[in-house]
């Protein structure tokens, strides 16, 4: 599958691993970047209208019939696929409970057949399959229809689009683009660069009907929408039955190899590609650091004492003006992310309640027109139940998308500090490298990629769900009550939900973004001091062992040559990754 990915990634495995064996090399996270490199997942969505073929498309990536399809409006549940050894199925309910189930289950759960409107509070099912396409680290995520009568179909597809690394928008050549299609692509335009369009059941015609049917969908979609699209053929149908059947020519009339290919390349140029050079480019500064830090011991086991003293004497000077430092760190720091909140989400949660009060309130004015009929408190009943779903959906919606553009500016930020501290840090090397003679030449990694900050940015993969402030419209209903006034109520009772619920997510935003920072600030500190540290103790080291007899003194050069060697070996292979990258 992504083959050419696979490779590079177990060679800097084996580079990591290499340097685990290595005693104290100062500041590796190594442990974390392995576990980075080895957990990286590329996360696939599928999107498109009600039956277009999304379900069948998965089956054929997977080569099995996993999960069920059918010609009414189906999946209604979203249905995360990954690796495992075994066929294993869970369901995560929005409780937080979870719950194992049987795969002959499956249905009961993520179908509008078996679990209507979504009576059970699923809130989503992960399978884990043995399947070789999954294996390189692809999820696939499998969403409800768009557009269907189910509303809250399309609201789980929107929730997923931010959180992926390719969207699959499956068209269906019978069926030309439809309103509901184009309203959808509108609003997800923003993510459009990572948007595969496939033309899916391409069996139901022949080779001329198969182009002219794409080329116009393509311009549909351009004069509606207003971008470029690439569309691809494809027979899901043919795809699956190809490959339960190990059937080559099959397989190649259903298309599916030729987007396969153009998925894996766009996944290991955008994503793969990314992981690997900002880990190997980590791990190649650390490298030059430790080399550093050896050459700095041994050239201070060759100094005269005197000379050692005046040099350590410089250091002090050099390392105290870097502290120094520390407090202006802190102060831009707070500054930007102050910014972020006042500017970025402040500004964002006030628009959004506008709109979404225009949006509402004449839904509710319709709505109190149909049912006025009911008695006060039935009717009084069915307007809560308006104002408290449509606030919630809404409210999810745009949470889900303004999460991806926070955690969007909050890494921009950490990258600029990033930038800064590398320098500071480069500063010391430079000065320490210089003030022993030693040649050292900084690592410039000259494309900076936060190897931590999705980390540091905690929420990203939390649900996107939150829970409407548990506030009751049922205000004590006087004896006699006119509908004029169950209207008036239900209006004001809409207004405050939107204000309380838009509270309610800033208060959440702020704090998780006031914890990242803290994460954040704490580990660049830590690099700091740990480079101090570093060049301090092989200082230290060189200076005591001088104390020491002729023969130790020699032994530890030795040693010091030995790891010296080690480092550099390691250093030249990841050279090579990096060159090898495509
Ligand atoms: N002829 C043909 N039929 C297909 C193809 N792909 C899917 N179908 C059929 O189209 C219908 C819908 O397929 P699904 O995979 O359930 O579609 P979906 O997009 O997941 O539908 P929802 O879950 O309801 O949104 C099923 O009857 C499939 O057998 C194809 O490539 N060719
Ligand atoms: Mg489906």
């Amino acid at each position: 599958m992504l083959d050419k990915y696979s490779h590079l990634k177990e060679q800097l495995l084996e580079c990591i691993d290499d340097m685990l064996a290595i005693e104290n090399i100062p500041g590796c996270p190594c442990e974390e970047l392995r576990k980075k490199v080895h957990n990286n997942v590329f996360n696939l969505v599928v999107l498109g209208q009600f039956k277009r073929g999304k379900t069948s498309l998965i089956n054929a990536l997977l080569g099995a019939e996993i999960l069920p399809t059918a010609v009414v409006p189906l999946t209604s549940i979203a249905t995360i696929l990954k690796y495992g050894e075994v066929l294993r199925i869970k369901v995560f309910l929005t409780s937080g409970a979870v719950k194992e189930i049987k795969p002959g289950n499956l249905a009961r759960y993520v179908t509008e057949r078996g679990n209507p409107r979504n009576e059970k509070d699923v809130r989503e099912v992960v399978i884990t399959y043995p399947s070789p396409y999954l294996k390189d680290g692809v999820q696939i995520i499998d969403t409800p229809g768009v557009g269907s009568v189910y509303q809250h179909n399309t609201d789980i597809a929107y929730q997923y689009i931010p959180k992926s690394d390719a969207a699959l928008f499956i068209l269906s050549v019978d069926q030309p683009v439809s309103q509901a299609e184009l309203d959808f692509l509108r609003d997800v335009r923003e993510y459009s660069d990572r948007i595969f369009f496939l033309q899916n059941k391409a069996d139901y015609v022949g080779p001329e009907d198969l182009d002219e049917s794409i080329a116009f969908s393509a311009k549909v979609i351009k004069d509606a929408v207003g971008f470029d699209v690439r569309i691809l053929p494809l027979s899901a149908k043919l795809a699956l039955e190809a490959k339960l059947s190990g059937s080559d020519e099959l397989l190649e009339k259903s298309f599916l190899p030729e987007f396969e290919k153009t998925l894996n390349t766009f996944l290991m140029e955008e994503k793969g590609r990314v992981l690997i050079r900002s880990v190997s480019n980590t791990l190649l500064r650390i490298l030059s650091q430790a080399i550093l830090e050896l050459e700095l011991e041994m050239k201070s086991l060759a100094t005269p004492l005197e000379e050692l003293r005046v040099k350590i004497e410089a250091f002090e000077n050099k390392k105290r003006a870097v502290l120094s430092e520390k407090h202006d760190f802190d102060i831009l720091l707070d500054g930007e992310l102050n910014r972020l909140v006042r500017d970025v989400l402040d500004e964002d949660i006030e628009k959004f309640k506008r709109e979404i009060s225009v949006n509402l309130l004449p839904g509710l004015e319709d709505l109190y027109e149909k049912s006025k009929g009911l008695s006060g408190r039935h009717l009084n009943n069915v307007l809560e139940e308006y104002v408290v779903n449509e606030v919630k959906n809404a409210y999810n919606n745009w949470r889900a998308k303004e999460d991806g553009k926070l955690a969007a500016a909050f890494e921009a930020i950490c990258s600029r500090f990033i930038l800064k501290i590398n320098g500071t840090v480069d500063e010391l090397l430079k000065f320490s490298s210089e003030l022993f003679s030693i040649p050292f030449d900084v690592f410039k990694s000259e494309e900076l990629w936060t190897v931590k900050s999705g980390f540091y940015y905690k929420f990203k993969d939390e649900p996107v769900s939150l829970e409407l402030l548990t506030a009751s419209f049922t205000f004590a209903l006087p004896g006699f009550i006119t509908n004029k006034i169950i209207l008036k109520n239900a209006k004001k009772f809409l207004l405050e939900m939107i204000d309380k619920q838009g509270g309610r997510s800033r208060f959440d935003f702020t704090e998780r973004l006031g914890r990242s920072k803290y994460a954040f600030r704490w580990d660049m500190l830590q690099k700091i001091e740990a480079t101090i540290e570093g060049i301090a103790s092989a200082i230290e080291k060189g200076l005591k062992q001088k104390s020491k007899g002729e023969g130790e003194v020699e032994e530890r050069k030795q040693e010091l040559a030995e790891t010296a060697e080690r480092l550099n070996g390691i250093r030249d292979r990841l050279l090579h990754i990096r060159e090898d990258l495509p």
